[in-house]
């Protein structure tokens, strides 16, 4: 099973990538796709679609924008749960020990990663980083 994690600009900056990246790893992921990029407004305005309403989404864009970010495809046994439980609650404060949040994040805002919250947007959002052909056979 598949599904899409961001390290974030907070984490690329403070040089925590490899550090995140290791964590994953450990924890059984299995790095498919991977790409360094720096988001557009409209990008970050489009992957967050769904956030457009809510009071911090500005800041939230601004924030993504800042500079680069890897978003990764990771392959494991029920990944988009899995990762959901090692990246940690949205706010780092209240993550539980050991998390990547919990690690790395610095604020609720700036908080190191992202991580696809169903199935069904996995698969959404791997679509947006990723051509198709680069996952060819992915899929099952
Ligand atoms: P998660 O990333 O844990 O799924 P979401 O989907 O609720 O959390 O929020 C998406 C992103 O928006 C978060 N990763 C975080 O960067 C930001 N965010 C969420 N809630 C807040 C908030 N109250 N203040 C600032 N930023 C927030």
């Amino acid at each position: 099973m598949l599904t899409l994690a961001i390290i974030k600009p907070d984490a690329v900056s403070r040089a925590k990538m490899g550090a995140v990246l290791a964590h994953l790893e450990r924890d059984g992921f299995v790095v498919r796709a991977a790409r360094l990029v720096r988001l557009t407004r409209p990008e970050a305005e489009a992957f967050y679609a769904v956030h457009r309403e809510r009071p911090f989404f500005k800041s939230l864009v601004a924030f993504m924008t800042s500079g680069p970010c890897l978003p990764l495809v990771l392959e494991r046994e029920q990944a988009v749960s899995r990762l959901r439980e090692v990246i940690g609650a949205t706010e780092p404060a209240e993550a539980a020990p050991g998390t990547v949040r919990k690690l790395y994040a610095e604020s609720k805002e700036r908080n190191a990663i992202h991580a696809s919250d169903s199935p069904e947007n996995a698969q959404r959002e791997v679509g947006f980083f990723f051509p198709k052909a680069e996952l060819e056979g992915l899929w099952g």
